[in-house]
C-alpha cells in the first residue's frame, strides 16, 4: 500500500505511549492519553501526555493574566458592552502611554495596564522558553526548538523592550490589538522613511520567503519520494537509500546542485532563524542610529536622490524634532 502523508488513511493504532522515562526531578506526566481519528488524519492521533511541570503552569498563568488585562482593556474600552466587544475586537487596543510619561510608570488608565500586561506577556515568554530548554534537555534532544524560539523572542522584545528603553519612552512600543498593531507597522515605516530602504527589513524578507521556498521544496521532495521511504528521511543521513538517491537527482538535474538530506534541515533552520534575527537588528537600528532610511539609502548610494530642480530634500521628522 502506498503511504499516505497529509490526510493519511492510514493511522497505525496501537496501546498509547508514555514516552520515555525521565529523570529523577521531573514533574509526572498529565492526561491519560487518548485517540481522535479525525486529528489522525492531520498528524498524530494520539492527544497526550502533557508535561505541565512549574515552568509551563506559571508560564499560562501570567500569559492568561495578561491576555486578560488586554481583553478587559479592551471591554472597558466599549463600555463594557460585550456585542460592541466582538463587534469592534479587531479594531480595539490597549495602548502604551504616551511620550511625556518616558520610561515612568503611568497611571493605569494612561498605559499603566500596557506597561503590565507587557511585562507579564514577557516574563510568561521567557518562562515558555525556559519549558522548550528544559523539556528537550530532559528527553535528551538538542536544543535548536529553544535557540529558534529565542531568535523570535528577540525581535518581539525590541519590538517592546529594547528599542523603547534606548529611545526613553513606553510610547515607541507596539500597542496590543489586531488592527491596531498594524497601524503601528505602517507608521513605523512611514516615521523612518519607508523601511524598504532598510538592509535589515531586506535581509528579514530574504529569509522568511527563503524560509517558505526551502519549507516547499523540501516537503514536496519528501512527498514525492515518500513511495520509495523518504519519509523515512532522518535514517536516510547515515543510510542512504534509493528514496535519498532520488531525491538529490532530481535537484541536480533540474538546477545543477542539491542539498543533502542533513544539510536541507540546517537551512531551513537558519533561513527561519535569521528572519527574526536580521529584522531585530533592523528595528533596533531605526531611530536610534538612522533616522530616515529612504535619505540613508540616497547618502549610501542605494536609492537615487530627487532631482535638483526640488531643492535638498530633508527628513520630514525634522519638522518634528527630529535628528537631522
Ligand atoms: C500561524 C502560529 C499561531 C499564532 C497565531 C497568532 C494572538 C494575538 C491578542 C487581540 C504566524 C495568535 C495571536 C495571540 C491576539 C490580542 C490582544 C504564526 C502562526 C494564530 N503579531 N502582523 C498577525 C502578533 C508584529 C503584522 C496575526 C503577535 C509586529 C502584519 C496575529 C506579535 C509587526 C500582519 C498577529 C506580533 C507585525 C500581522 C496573524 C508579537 C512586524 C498580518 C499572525 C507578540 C513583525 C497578520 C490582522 C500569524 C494579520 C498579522 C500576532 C507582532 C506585523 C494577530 C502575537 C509588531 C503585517 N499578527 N506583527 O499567523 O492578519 O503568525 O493581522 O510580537 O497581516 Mg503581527
Ligand atoms: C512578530 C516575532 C515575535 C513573536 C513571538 C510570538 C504570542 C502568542 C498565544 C499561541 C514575525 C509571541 C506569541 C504572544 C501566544 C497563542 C495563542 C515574528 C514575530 C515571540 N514587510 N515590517 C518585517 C515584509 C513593509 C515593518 C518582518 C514584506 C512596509 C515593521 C518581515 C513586505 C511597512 C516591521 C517583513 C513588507 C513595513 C516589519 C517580520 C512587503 C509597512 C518589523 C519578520 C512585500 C507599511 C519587522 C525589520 C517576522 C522587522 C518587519 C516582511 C513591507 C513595516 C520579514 C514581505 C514597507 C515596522 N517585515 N513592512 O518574522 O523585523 O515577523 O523589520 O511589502 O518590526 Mg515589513
Amino acid at each position: 500500500m502506498e503511504y499516505q502523508n497529509l490526510f493519511s488513511r492510514v493511522q497505525a493504532v496501537g496501546p498509547a505511549h508514555m514516552g520515555v522515562e525521565l529523570p529523577a526531578g521531573n514533574s509526572p506526566r498529565d492526561l491519560q492519553p487518548f485517540f481522535v481519528h479525525l486529528l489522525g488524519r492531520l498528524g498524530n492521533a494520539q492527544i497526550g501526555p502533557i508535561y505541565l511541570g512549574p515552568l509551563g503552569l506559571a508560564s499560562i498563568i501570567l500569559g492568561t493574566l495578561s491576555i486578560n488585562i488586554m481583553g478587559l482593556n479592551m471591554l472597558a474600552s466599549v463600555n463594557w458592552n460585550p456585542i460592541e466587544f466582538i463587534r469592534q475586537l479587531p479594531w480595539l487596543a490597549l495602548e502604551p502611554p504616551k511620550p511625556e510619561y518616558g520610561l515612568r510608570f503611568p497611571p493605569m488608565n494612561e498605559g499603566g495596564w500596557w506597561l503590565l500586561s507587557g511585562a507579564l506577556l514577557t516574563v510568561s515568554m521567557l518562562l515558555w522558553w525556559a519549558r522548550t530548554y528544559t523539556r528537550a534537555r530532559q528527553l535528551g534532544l538538542g536544543t535548536h526548538v529553544a535557540w529558534a524560539f529565542l531568535a523570535a523572542i528577540w525581535l518581539f522584545l525590541v519590538l517592546g523592550l529594547i528599542r523603547p528603553v534606548f529611545m526613553g519612552s513606553w510610547s515607541e512600543a507596539v500597542p496590543f490589538g489586531i488592527f491596531p498593531h498594524l497601524d503601528w507597522t505602517a507608521a513605523f515605516s512611514l516615521r523612518y522613511g519607508n523601511l524598504f530602504y532598510n538592509p535589515f527589513h531586506a535581509l528579514s524578507i530574504v529569509f522568511l520567503y527563503g524560509s517558505t521556498m526551502l519549507f516547499a521544496m523540501h516537503g514536496a521532495t519528501v512527498l514525492a519520494c515518500s513511495r520509495y521511504g523518504g519519509d523515512r528521511e532522518l535514517d536516510q543521513i547515515v543510510d542512504r537509500g534509493t528514496a535519498v538517491e532520488r531525491m538529490a537527482l532530481f535537484w541536480r538535474w533540474t538546477m545543477g546542485w542539491n542539498a543533502t538530506i542533513e544539510s536541507v534541515h540546517r537551512w531551513a533552520w537558519w533561513f527561519a532563524v535569521l528572519c527574526p534575527l536580521a529584522g531585530g537588528i533592523g528595528i533596533l537600528l531605526s531611530g536610534t542610529v538612522v533616522d530616515n532610511w529612504y535619505l540613508w539609502a540616497v547618502k549610501h548610494g542605494v536609492a537615487p536622490s530627487y532631482p535638483a530642480v526640488l531643492g535638498t530634500v530633508i527628513d520630514p521628522g525634522a519638522a518634528m524634532g527630529a535628528k537631522p
